[in-house]
């Protein structure tokens, strides 16, 4: 095959990756669990093309530079894998709105990953998958699995996402701000593990956080996950706080919204917030319980529900 198109969605960490043990094949520090959603898929087709020079097309720009240097050095390792030279075309729309702040490198290589190896002749199995997509974007590991996800820490071999049974959880995500984050997540990642004393103490907790919240999953605990989700997100963020320069993700709006999620579960609402490397925040709860999260939350910001997705998929190529 010289073309393929894959759909990839973006995922929401419930236990966070953040940090690296090995930056140049994209290990982590430590393993992380995360939810596939069905909403804001990112559609890639590459086509293997008779040219010098790889083109990247994003939502029907032509791009140059870094964003086009990471595509190339991920087109290079799979090409490698091939054993092949060709150049490429990639074409990706992706349906993430800016304004709802969810990063779309996850989705983005999840769907790169497929496309690409099967556009080069690759036919990977979903660990081998995973493992390909996590090179481009670590977080990307996790969105060739549907619905929830662990992700283990280790060797290359080691290191891809595989399913994990979850009890029943939809998200309400709420967009506090939509402007470009000050500091990406890959710079502040690597600025926290430099200079953050709280690095190492979130490295051993996370650790044993990621197996206390498999084990809840595999009892079906949702109020022992949704505890270990918020305050591993807290976590994380008091250790990106605790670089230097520091770096603070989370708004008075944010706050906010975690404040009512805790007045919630004091009125007998199951719910539990998360954020990733910026100001939005994430809700889960258990669907009986949602649409009164998305009310109350929606009083505070722009919101909308993510209920558990489908992995990768290979699609039919237009013509
Ligand atoms: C996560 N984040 O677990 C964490 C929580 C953001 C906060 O994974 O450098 O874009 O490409 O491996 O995957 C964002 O980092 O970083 C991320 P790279 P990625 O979802």
């Amino acid at each position: 095959m010289t073309v393929a198109t894959a759909r990839a969605h973006p995922n929401i960490a419930l236990v966070k990756y953040w940090g690296k043990a090995d930056a140049a094949s994209n290990l982590p520090a430590t393993g992380s669990l995360s939810m596939t959603l069905d909403i804001f898929p990112t559609t890639t087709t590459v086509r293997i093309v008779d040219r010098d020079h790889d083109r990247v097309v994003f939502n029907g720009a032509e791009r140059e530079g870094t964003v086009r240097d990471r595509v190339v050095r991920f087109l290079d390792h799979v090409r490698l894998l091939a054993g092949r030279e060709d150049r490429a075309e990639v074409i990706t729309e992706n349906t993430v709105p800016s304004a709802a702040g969810l990063a779309s490198s996850a989705s983005g290589f999840a769907a790169l990953a497929q496309a690409a190896s099967t556009a080069y002749g690759l036919a990977l199995d979903d660990r081998s998958l995973s493992r390909l997509a996590r090179r481009g974007s670590g977080s990307a590991a996790r969105s060739v699995i549907p619905r929830f996800a662990v992700w283990h820490a280790g060797s290359d071999e080691q290191s891809f996402a595989e399913p994990v049974q979850a009890p029943p959880i939809e998200m309400v995500i709420a967009t506090v701000d939509a402007r470009e984050k000050a500091v990406s997540s890959r710079d502040a990642m690597q600025r926290t593990a430099m200079t953050s004393p709280f690095y190492p103490a979130w490295v051993t907790s996370t650790a044993q956080t990621l197996e206390s919240a498999l084990e809840a999953c595999r009892s079906g605990d949702l109020e022992r996950l949704g505890r270990i989700t918020e305050t591993n997100a807290l976590r994380m963020h008091a250790a990106i706080q605790g670089s230097d320069p520091s770096i603070r993700y989370l708004t008075p709006r944010s706050w906010a919204i975690f404040d009512a999620v805790a007045q919630l579960r004091g009125e007998g609402v199951l719910a539990w917030a998360t954020a990733d490397a910026g100001p939005n925040v994430c809700v889960i709860s258990p669907p009986e319980h949602t649409a009164a999260v998305a009310e109350r939350i929606g009083a505070l910001a722009d919101v909308v529900i993510a209920r558990p997705g489908p992995g990768v998929r290979l699609q039919e190529t237009d013509a």
